[in-house]
């Protein structure tokens, strides 16, 4: 039944201290086309994403510019907005930790927490690091060129000595195992879990969750000579965002758990070991599935200021256009590996895949339906075999595509849509239509009509994918919107014959180097 399957997917929230960069559009696009896709199929989607404006990078970053750290977050944080919005995101709130509701529902799990008695006052020592917002052990740590100490994420470390609230994470150690071996979806990829399992399964120590030494952060219930530690704060923002603490709201009730964390796989142990055990202290059910991504390279290589290689998202959008860029990150990078861009790779897709593939297929077959066939929907003769495998392999897209995207296999999806289009180019080469013109006009027409039904469908089933290319593409088979989603594909939804089309126009421009351009 509709609003029966609802699904709330989340990114993780970035640090405002500094522009966004194309790992922060990657998190964003990729979610936004799993949130597109279960819309499309029929669910309540909730999809939330935001800024985490505390911790001591926030303030380290701030002092190094002269300004507050709220002054920081306010100049940041719109350009996060405006990321979302530039990739063409459809989210359902941008949540920021400064906000009241959020404060609000930071504290109320802090006290549930310490209701449970597991929060304890005592001194943290040990190493820290701001980069990473993270405690970690001497074991832990790698040696650096210069023989300093570094996070085995190879950012600097601190040693800190101060008094601090600890919550009894070490008690979780067996609840947390079992929920792994009960679950494992729960952290995604499977390489992803055994990493997790293995760290868990080395024991585990209190953590530190407040800070008595910095002044920015969401002040400890009861105690406000401290600040939270910035995880605790960050994490809770996925309820905040459905309403926690009024677990009794509509949007509680209706959204939690959250279906799907989409993170960086920086920050699994935030979200596969903090955050349910923080949950559990909490007695609030733990989210269904933790997905980590992969990071993204710069041709292979690591993006740094120093190196000069940080990749502008909002640039490369300009450059390439939105729908191309999303798709070249969907296509191009198995979903929870690691990626890479380069010019020349991005180029191949937009032109090969883009242009060439679906441009031209849904380009000549429109046009030759424009001048051929009275620019209607040509009605379709007896079908042959041909016809029948290729309608068969465009209406079987659905079942694999479903199974693919319940597991984050986003490439897969995209992979199997273009096989079906490579065929379509085959079926569409090899049945010449431009030949039958004068030999068989009612064979054209059938293979216009083949190919215009494929269309249709690919169209829907990339929408996620390329939202505006897609709905122009729709347009150009005159589809209402009420039919653009998934329950319209396959044999229920196939295109009405005698339909007047408009006049064709190219969706996916080819790629044209700078220099060679007129
Ligand atoms: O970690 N490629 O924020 P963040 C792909 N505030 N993904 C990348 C990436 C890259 N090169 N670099 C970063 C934080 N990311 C916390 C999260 S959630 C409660 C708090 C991903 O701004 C990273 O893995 O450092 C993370 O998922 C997201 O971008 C935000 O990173």
């Amino acid at each position: 039944m509709p609003g029966d399957k609802t699904f709330y997917i989340t990114t993780a929230i970035s640090y405002p201290n500094g522009a966004p960069h194309i790992g922060h559009a990657y998190e964003a696009l990729s979610t936004d086309v799993l949130a597109r896709f279960k819309r499309l199929d029929g669910y309540d989607v909730f999809f939330l994403t935001g800024t985490d404006e505390h911790g001591q990078k926030m303030v380290e970053t701030a002092e190094k510019e002269g300004i507050t750290p709220a002054e920081l977050a306010d100049r940041n944080t719109p350009m996060f907005k405006n990321l979302a919005a530039a990739l063409g995101c459809s989210n359902d709130d941008f949540i920021t930790t400064r906000e009241e509701r959020h404060v609000k529902a930071s504290q109320e799990i802090w006290r549930r927490l310490a209701a449970k008695g597991d929060i304890y006052l005592g001194k943290y020592e040990g190493w820290y690091s701001v980069r990473d917002e993270a405690f970690y052990t001497e074991t832990e740590l790698t040696e650096g060129p210069n023989g300093e100490k570094l996070a085995p994420t190879g950012t600097e470390v601190k040693w800190m000595e101060e008094e601090s609230y600890f919550f009894k994470l070490s008690a979780y150690q067996d609840k947390l195992m079992e929920l792994y071996e009960s679950q494992p979806g729960f952290v995604q990829p499977d390489a992803r879990r055994n990493e997790i399992m293995s760290f868990v399964k080395g024991g585990l120590k209190d953590l530190s969750v407040s800070r008595k030494t910095l002044k920015w952060g969401v002040p400890v219930p009861g105690d406000d000579d401290h600040v939270m530690y910035v995880w605790i704060d960050a994490l809770t923002n996925y309820i905040t965002g459905v309403g926690f603490p009024d677990t009794d709201e509509e949007a509680f009730t209706k959204y939690w758990p959250a279906d799907l964390h989409i993170i960086g796989k920086d920050i699994l142990r935030f979200h596969t070991v903090y955050w349910p055990a923080f949950l559990m202290s909490a007695d609030v059910p733990l989210p269904k599935r933790v997905f980590a991504h992969g990071f993204l390279y710069n041709r292979g290589e690591k993006m740094s200021k120093s190196l000069g290689n940080v990749l502008d998202p909002f640039e490369m959008i300009d450059k390439y256009g939105l729908d191309p860029f999303r798709y070249f990150f969907c296509r191009e990078v198995p979903y929870g590996q690691d990626g890479s861009y380069g010019h020349e790779a991005m180029v191949n897709r937009i032109n090969a895949d883009l242009a060439n593939d679906l441009g031209n297929l849904a380009q000549r077959s429109l046009s030759m339906i424009a001048k051929n066939c009275d620019g209607k929907v040509p009605q379709p003769g007896a079908l042959t075999d041909d016809d029948t495998a290729m309608l068969a392999a465009v209406d079987g897209l659905l079942e694999p595509a479903r199974a693919a995207m319940d597991e984050q296999a986003i490439h897969t999806y995209a992979g199997d849509v273009w096989k079906v289009v490579a065929e379509a180019n085959r079926y569409f080469a090899g049945q010449e239509p431009w030949a039958l013109k004068k030999t068989d006009p009612e064979r054209m027409g059938t293979v216009l009509y083949v190919t215009a039904e494929i269309i249709r469908q690919i169209a829907i089933l990339a929408s996620p994918i390329m939202p505006t290319s897609c709905a122009r593409l729709l347009d150009l088979v005159v589809i209402p919107e009420a039919d653009r989603t998934f329950a319209a594909l396959g044999e229920g939804g196939r295109l009405t014959p005698g339909t007047e089309l408009p006049k064709p126009e190219g969706v996916f421009p080819r790629y044209v180097e700078e220099e060679k351009a007129e």
